[in-house]
């Protein structure tokens, strides 16, 4: 079976990286953004446009360049593989002070009401912070790119699983935005647009009051940097398999996050 229907290790989503941009050179191209803590580089994929036989991603693609990220936590991911007892490792392997514990969570990481209620100064946490905002190095990476170019960026998704979700600033409080009525009709829309795809229910919603209250988070964070657009997609599924996904979901999986985002960026491209 194919590349998209099975799960990977970073060596062989390494190796997927270089094929890919060399097949397409002329649509894709891998951007360094940095190191991770133990040294693994951390790419970006940049599309640009070109004629594809999909009339709609051809409209998107002529007024948007897409920047893809498909692993942040290079090291945690890893790790899962190399210690197969820690399938479910989520956070990153730094080290800070002399803590017996390691890890932070990226998604605590970041400087939005960072390690307010919902995340934790404890080193052995799931949902420690880090002593600092930004203090690893993959955060820093991701944030300096998202900063270096937040005058063109237009809209911003991280995905994650698992619970069938399309969240929507804020999660560090439980107040609304300011776009709070346009960022919930969107997330309603992308829900919807998922549904006609593969006939799954997500809940669209802001964090806080749908799923928790957890501040640090990149979705928080690029939308106080101005990035009205952003979102973080809790992908499948809701409960029955949970973070161990079996690999024959994965296609429909992208196949229905694909259409969310199309509906984002067609509501974005007539709001420019
Ligand atoms: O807790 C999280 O970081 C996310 N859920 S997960 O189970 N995938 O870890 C939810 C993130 C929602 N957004 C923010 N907390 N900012
Ligand atoms: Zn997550």
């Amino acid at each position: 079976s194919s590349y998209y229907e099975n799960y990977h290790s970073m060596k062989e989503i390494y190796r997927w990286m270089e094929e890919v941009v060399k097949i397409h050179s002329d649509l894709l191209q891998k951007i360094y953004i940095g190191s991770s803590y133990e040294k693994r580089p951390l790419y970006v994929l940049k599309a640009i446009h070109v004629r594809e036989r999909d009339q709609t991603m051809t409209t998107l693609l002529e007024h948007f360049d897409f920047y893809i990220m498909p692993v942040i936590n290079v090291d945690g991911y890893e790790y899962t593989w190399s210690h197969p007892y820690n399938r479910l490792w989520r956070k990153s392997r730094s080290s800070h002070s002399n803590s017996k514990c390691i890890g932070t969570d990226m998604n605590r990481n970041f400087d939005a009401h960072w390690c307010g209620p919902g995340a934790s100064h404890s080193e052995c946490q799931e949902t420690y912070c880090g002593p600092y905002p930004e203090s690893e190095p993959e955060v820093k990476a991701v944030a300096r790119f998202i900063r270096d170019h937040k005058d063109t960026i237009k809209a911003y998704i991280t995905m994650h699983s698992y619970s069938q979700m399309v969240l929507f600033p804020y999660s560090y409080t439980t107040n609304k935005s300011k776009d709070h009525e346009e960022l919930e009709s969107l997330a309603q829309k992308a829900a919807k647009a998922i549904k006609r795809t593969t006939r799954k229910i997500y809940r669209p919603g802001a964090g806080a009051q749908t799923i928790y209250l957890a501040p640090g988070g990149s979705d928080d964070w690029a939308y106080d940097l101005g990035i009205k657009y952003s979102f973080t997609f809790e992908l499948r599924d809701t409960g029955t398999y949970g973070f161990l996904l079996p690999s024959r979901e994965i296609k429909p999986t992208c196949l229905e996050a694909l259409s969310a985002v199309k509906e984002i960026a067609q509501h974005v491209l007539q709001n420019l």
